[in-house]
Protein backbone atom coordinates (compact mmCIF):
# COMPACT_ATOMS: atom_id res chain seq x y z
CA UNK A 1 0.00 0.00 0.00
CA UNK A 2 1.01 3.09 -0.88
CA UNK A 3 2.19 5.70 2.08
CA UNK A 4 4.46 8.17 0.98
CA UNK A 5 5.31 10.36 3.86
CA UNK A 6 7.42 13.79 5.09
CA UNK A 7 9.75 13.82 7.52
CA UNK A 8 11.62 16.57 9.28
CA UNK A 9 15.29 15.87 9.73
CA UNK A 10 17.53 17.82 11.63
CA UNK A 11 21.83 17.79 11.20
CA UNK A 12 22.10 19.34 14.70
CA UNK A 13 25.27 21.84 15.80
CA UNK A 14 27.40 18.81 16.90
CA UNK A 15 27.32 17.43 13.15
CA UNK A 16 27.40 20.08 11.60
CA UNK A 17 30.34 21.56 13.71
CA UNK A 18 32.14 18.91 12.85
CA UNK A 19 31.96 18.71 8.95
CA UNK A 20 29.07 16.00 8.85
CA UNK A 21 26.23 17.52 7.24
CA UNK A 22 27.16 15.81 3.57
CA UNK A 23 27.51 12.31 5.40
CA UNK A 24 24.10 12.73 6.51
CA UNK A 25 22.51 13.71 3.21
CA UNK A 26 24.83 11.19 1.54
CA UNK A 27 22.98 8.57 3.67
CA UNK A 28 19.85 9.44 3.05
CA UNK A 29 20.17 10.12 -0.30
CA UNK A 30 21.68 6.40 -0.75
CA UNK A 31 18.91 5.25 0.65
CA UNK A 32 16.58 6.34 -1.85
CA UNK A 33 14.74 8.83 -0.18
CA UNK A 34 14.34 12.83 -1.97
CA UNK A 35 15.45 15.82 -1.10
CA UNK A 36 12.07 18.54 -0.15
CA UNK A 37 13.61 21.05 1.79
CA UNK A 38 16.60 22.03 3.61
CA UNK A 39 18.16 25.40 5.25
CA UNK A 40 21.14 25.91 7.76
CA UNK A 41 19.69 28.21 10.58
CA UNK A 42 20.51 28.75 14.05
CA UNK A 43 17.38 28.04 15.95
CA UNK A 44 15.94 30.63 19.19
CA UNK A 45 14.36 29.51 22.09
CA UNK A 46 10.78 29.92 20.96
CA UNK A 47 11.43 27.57 18.20
CA UNK A 48 13.16 24.86 19.97
CA UNK A 49 10.47 25.22 22.81
CA UNK A 50 7.86 24.27 20.45
CA UNK A 51 9.83 21.62 18.66
CA UNK A 52 10.92 20.03 21.97
CA UNK A 53 7.56 20.62 23.77
CA UNK A 54 7.15 17.31 25.08
CA UNK A 55 11.04 17.58 26.78
CA UNK A 56 9.98 20.56 28.85
CA UNK A 57 10.05 20.09 32.34
CA UNK A 58 12.86 17.19 31.86
CA UNK A 59 15.87 17.67 34.03
CA UNK A 60 17.55 18.01 30.78
CA UNK A 61 15.24 20.16 28.71
CA UNK A 62 17.58 23.78 29.27
CA UNK A 63 20.84 21.81 28.31
CA UNK A 64 19.25 20.58 25.42
CA UNK A 65 18.15 23.90 24.20
CA UNK A 66 21.67 25.47 25.30
CA UNK A 67 22.98 22.73 22.85
CA UNK A 68 20.34 23.14 19.95
CA UNK A 69 21.13 27.21 19.61
CA UNK A 70 24.86 26.61 19.89
CA UNK A 71 25.26 26.87 16.04
CA UNK A 72 23.21 26.21 13.07
CA UNK A 73 21.52 23.00 12.24
CA UNK A 74 20.86 21.96 8.59
CA UNK A 75 16.65 21.35 9.06
CA UNK A 76 15.73 19.31 6.08
CA UNK A 77 12.31 17.60 4.79
CA UNK A 78 12.82 14.17 3.64
CA UNK A 79 9.92 12.30 1.27
CA UNK A 80 9.54 8.50 0.53
CA UNK A 81 7.73 5.37 1.23
CA UNK A 82 7.97 4.79 4.94
CA UNK A 83 10.50 7.64 5.75
CA UNK A 84 9.45 8.41 9.50
CA UNK A 85 10.28 4.76 10.00
CA UNK A 86 12.95 4.79 7.98
CA UNK A 87 15.36 7.70 8.71
CA UNK A 88 14.57 6.73 12.18
CA UNK A 89 16.11 3.21 11.35
CA UNK A 90 19.16 5.07 9.82
CA UNK A 91 19.87 7.24 12.58
CA UNK A 92 19.94 4.53 15.11
CA UNK A 93 19.19 4.84 18.75
CA UNK A 94 19.44 7.81 21.19
CA UNK A 95 22.71 6.99 23.16
CA UNK A 96 25.36 7.00 20.67
CA UNK A 97 27.56 4.57 22.65
CA UNK A 98 24.68 2.18 22.56
CA UNK A 99 23.48 3.03 18.80
CA UNK A 100 24.15 -0.26 16.21
CA UNK A 101 27.17 0.29 13.97
CA UNK A 102 25.87 0.98 10.86
CA UNK A 103 23.93 3.73 11.77
CA UNK A 104 24.42 7.70 12.20
CA UNK A 105 24.85 7.78 15.42
CA UNK A 106 26.69 4.27 16.16
CA UNK A 107 29.47 4.87 13.46
CA UNK A 108 29.60 8.81 13.79
CA UNK A 109 28.46 9.77 17.25
CA UNK A 110 30.25 8.87 20.74
CA UNK A 111 30.00 10.30 24.18
CA UNK A 112 31.91 13.67 24.75
CA UNK A 113 30.66 13.87 28.46
CA UNK A 114 28.23 17.10 27.82
CA UNK A 115 25.25 17.58 29.82
CA UNK A 116 23.10 16.34 27.56
CA UNK A 117 23.15 13.35 24.88
CA UNK A 118 24.90 14.99 21.35
CA UNK A 119 23.69 12.97 18.78
CA UNK A 120 24.20 14.13 15.36
CA UNK A 121 20.59 14.25 14.46
CA UNK A 122 17.21 14.61 14.99
CA UNK A 123 14.31 12.57 12.87
CA UNK A 124 10.28 13.02 13.45
CA UNK A 125 9.01 9.67 15.20
CA UNK A 126 5.45 10.08 14.41
CA UNK A 127 3.03 10.97 11.27
CA UNK A 128 1.57 13.59 13.65
CA UNK A 129 4.72 14.91 14.45
CA UNK A 130 6.44 15.28 11.23
CA UNK A 131 3.41 17.63 10.33
CA UNK A 132 3.89 19.66 13.19
CA UNK A 133 7.96 19.58 13.18
CA UNK A 134 7.15 20.13 9.21
CA UNK A 135 5.01 23.52 10.37
CA UNK A 136 7.45 24.57 12.74
CA UNK A 137 10.76 24.73 10.55
CA UNK A 138 9.18 24.93 7.84
CA UNK A 139 6.03 27.03 7.42
CA UNK A 140 5.25 27.68 3.69
CA UNK A 141 5.70 23.60 2.76
P1 LIG B 1 15.43 13.26 18.48
O1 LIG B 1 14.05 13.65 18.99
O2 LIG B 1 16.44 14.36 18.63
O3 LIG B 1 15.39 12.65 17.11
O4 LIG B 1 16.00 12.08 19.38
P2 LIG B 1 15.24 10.87 19.97
O5 LIG B 1 13.83 10.84 19.48
O6 LIG B 1 16.10 9.68 19.74
O7 LIG B 1 15.25 11.21 21.50
P3 LIG B 1 14.17 11.98 22.40
O8 LIG B 1 13.79 11.06 23.50
O9 LIG B 1 13.10 12.59 21.55
O10 LIG B 1 15.05 13.12 23.03
C1 LIG B 1 15.32 14.29 22.30
C2 LIG B 1 16.76 14.68 22.50
O11 LIG B 1 16.96 15.07 23.85
C3 LIG B 1 18.24 14.67 24.25
N1 LIG B 1 18.12 13.78 25.38
N2 LIG B 1 18.95 13.80 26.38
N3 LIG B 1 18.71 11.75 29.33
C4 LIG B 1 19.23 12.64 28.50
O12 LIG B 1 20.24 13.24 28.77
C5 LIG B 1 18.54 12.89 27.24
N4 LIG B 1 17.44 12.30 26.81
C6 LIG B 1 17.18 12.88 25.61
C7 LIG B 1 18.93 14.01 23.06
O13 LIG B 1 19.65 15.01 22.36
C8 LIG B 1 17.74 13.54 22.26
O14 LIG B 1 18.08 13.37 20.91
MG1 LIG C 1 12.49 12.50 19.63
Amino acid sequence: MSDIQRTLILVKPDAVRRGLTGEVLRRIEAKGYTLVAAELRTADDDLLAAHYAEHQGKPFFGALVEFMKSGPVLAVVAEGQRVIEGFRSLAGSTEPTAAAPGTIRGDLGRDWGSAVVQNLVHGSDSPESAAREIGLWFPAL
